[in-house]
């Protein structure tokens, strides 16, 4: 059976385009991170194990199962369970000394930036090579200075940064290299889980994430004296009953959580696969739209992928419509399309105060964050959402100037800041 095609079939939505006053596509929105329901009835029991038990959270039997089954999955020595993924960041910028500047890209989730400067360490904000949103190495290498601890590399979108340059830049000038996964769960580079590369790698378990555990988050590394003391840094430093032999804090994990974590672990198989077919369904859907790129894969590399987001970039000079007006569309439409990572940390306070320079050295962000959307995806949405969210951006293209037109006109604020 072929797919219908998303250009030419608008039977889906008689009425007109919601921005130019017919109803809304979809009763409900469509979101991007819409969370995962793993096998209720698992979920349920191993929850209803943990009140059995009476024990329900510091170091449980739920968590050291998560912990085992996440070191199976990313083929990894140790697995340290959090109870989110910034605090996972932030106690391995601990753990590994980290001080004075760490360089990290600007096109991230803010909590990479924040982990650092939570301790009164510098984010030095580096560009990104604009064909894979990933950290560019070469500028990672024009930014270090004596000063200079480490460098984080974002595995954004789970597509694994260069991590060769970056374990070669780090080992050469002496510094730290660690990883930020939380997108990458599932993922591998050169046949290899993220997971295993440079001193630790830091997963988000986020409701909103591919595996997620409501909230939650862990450090995975092949250093034993590292995974010690980042098992002692989550529970204050406790070495036993009234022995503290670090600065530690509480990043601990409950057992409700856990029971999520592993529940949600198990069905990531399912997910992935759901997110494949989706991600298949907008490439052939997305075919043909001027100016709009789908940040796409390579099917003939032999590489996992959890195909969690689905990332378009939008020319200005090319799309007949800019960025912010197909949100604005979509957005009229109930479905929920997602400017991440806009304006970038370096826009953001408190490094747009305290960094104003960093603005210079990153026109390719900046070029970036005013093309990115994300479009909603998830085993919630199946093929009849998925190209009538596609049939809109269609309609929107050919009835640009009507759209243009019925939106309020961009006034520094634009369209979608008051929308999104
Ligand atoms: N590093 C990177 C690269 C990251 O992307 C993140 C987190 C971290 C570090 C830090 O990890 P954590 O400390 O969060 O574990 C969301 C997530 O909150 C955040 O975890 C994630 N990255 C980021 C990319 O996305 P927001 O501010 O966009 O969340 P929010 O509330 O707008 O939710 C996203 C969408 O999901 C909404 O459209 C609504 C929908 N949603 C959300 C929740 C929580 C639901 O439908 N149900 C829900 O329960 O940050």
């Amino acid at each position: 059976m072929h797919a219908p095609d998303p250009a030419h079939s608008h039977a889906w939505k008689p009425t007109p385009l919601a921005v130019l006053g017919g109803a809304p596509a979809f009763a409900e929105p469509l979101h991007v991170g819409r969370p995962n329901v793993p096998d209720r009835a698992k979920l349920l029991q191993r929850i209803e194990g943990a009140l059995d038990r009476r024990w329900f959270t510091n170091d449980g039997p739920l968590v050291q199962e998560f912990e085992a089954a996440l070191v199976r999955q990313l083929q990894v020595k140790h697995v340290v369970a959090m109870c989110n993924g910034t605090t996972a960041l932030e106690i391995a910028i601990r753990a590994l000394e980290l001080k004075g500047e760490v360089i990290v890209p600007s096109f991230t989730f803010v909590a990479t930036a924040h982990a650092l400067q939570w301790q009164e360490i510098t984010p030095v904000f580096a560009d990104i090579e604009p064909a894979t949103h990933l950290i560019d190495p070469a500028q990672v290498e024009r930014l270090i200075t004596p000063r200079t601890t480490g460098i984080i590399g974002v595995h954004t979108w789970g597509r694994p940064c260069d991590v060769a340059a970056l374990a070669e830049i780090a080992d050469r000038r002496g510094l730290t290299l660690l990883f930020d996964a939380a997108h990458a769960m599932g993922c591998t580079h050169r046949g290899v889980p993220i997971g295993r590369f440079g001193a630790a790698e830091v997963f988000s378990f986020h409701a909103t994430k591919c595996v997620h555990s409501f909230e939650g988050g862990a450090v995975a590394t092949n250093d034993d004296v590292l995974a010690e003391k980042l098992r002692l840094m989550r529970n204050f430093g406790f070495a036993g009953y009234d022995r503290v032999v670090y600065l530690g804090i509480n990043g601990k994990l409950s057992e409700i959580h856990a029971a999520m974590g592993l529940t949600s672990l198990e069905d990531l198989p399912r997910v992935v696969a759901h997110n494949r077919r989706n991600f298949e369904l907008y490439r052939q859907g997305l075919a043909g739209l001027p100016g709009l790129r789908l940040l796409d894969y390579d099917d003939a590399a032999a590489e996992s992928r959890n195909y969690q987001y689905v990332v378009v970039e939008c020319d200005p000079a090319a799309s007949p419509l800019g960025r912010d007006e197909l949100a604005a569309v979509l957005t009229a439409e109930n479905v929920r399309a997602r400017r991440y990572f806009y304006p970038g940390c370096h826009r953001m306070e408190p490094y747009r105060s305290l960094l104003p320079d960093a603005l210079k050295r990153l026109p390719v962000t900046e070029e970036i964050v005013a093309k990115v959307l994300l479009l909603p995806t998830g085993p919630t949405l199946g093929e009849t959402e998925i190209l009538s969210v596609c049939g809109i951006l269609h309609r929107a293209a050919a009835e640009s100037v009507a759209v243009r037109g019925a939106l309020p006109p961009p006034d520094g604020a634009s369209p979608t800041s008051r929308i999104l």
